[in-house]
């Protein structure tokens, strides 16, 4: 089975539509994966991590996704790897089977990685 692939924002990107000029951004969403990533390194082996410019359109996502779901951070599956675990949320387009919300990745994460879950 193909590994889930997760993407997430490269970090220090300007957002002319906020903030002031010569701001620098990271996304605290993506920030929150990446921390796991750190804590867990077994998940860099498990999963096909992407990282992706802020600046849309996101190419890779669209032609995944289409253009409504180019958030980051997003988990992505076959259905086989999506099936079991629904009841977190996973939304489909296509082939494709997604997460993109911080808690329910790490909730994917720690059921099938068996990494720690994030305290309430
Ligand atoms: N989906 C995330 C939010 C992630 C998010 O807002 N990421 C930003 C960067 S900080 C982004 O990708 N925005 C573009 C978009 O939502 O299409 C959540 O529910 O917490």
């Amino acid at each position: 089975m193909p590994k889930p692939q997760l993407f997430l924002l490269k970090a220090r990107f300007a957002d002319p539509s906020v903030g002031k000029q010569g701001q620098w951004y990271h996304c605290p969403h993506c920030a929150r994966i990446e921390g796991l990533l750190s804590y867990f390194p077994e998940l860099r082996k498990a999963l096909d991590v992407h990282y992706v410019d802020f600046e849309k359109p996101r190419a890779v996502l669209v032609a995944m996704l289409g253009e409504a779901h180019q958030s980051c951070p997003v988990l992505i599956t076959e259905e086989a790897a999506a099936l079991p675990y629904m009841a977190l949320g996973f939304r489909q387009h296509q082939t494709h089977y997604f997460l993109d919300r911080p808690e329910t990745i790490a909730a994917y994460l720690a059921e099938v990685y068996q990494i720690s879950q994030e305290h309430p």
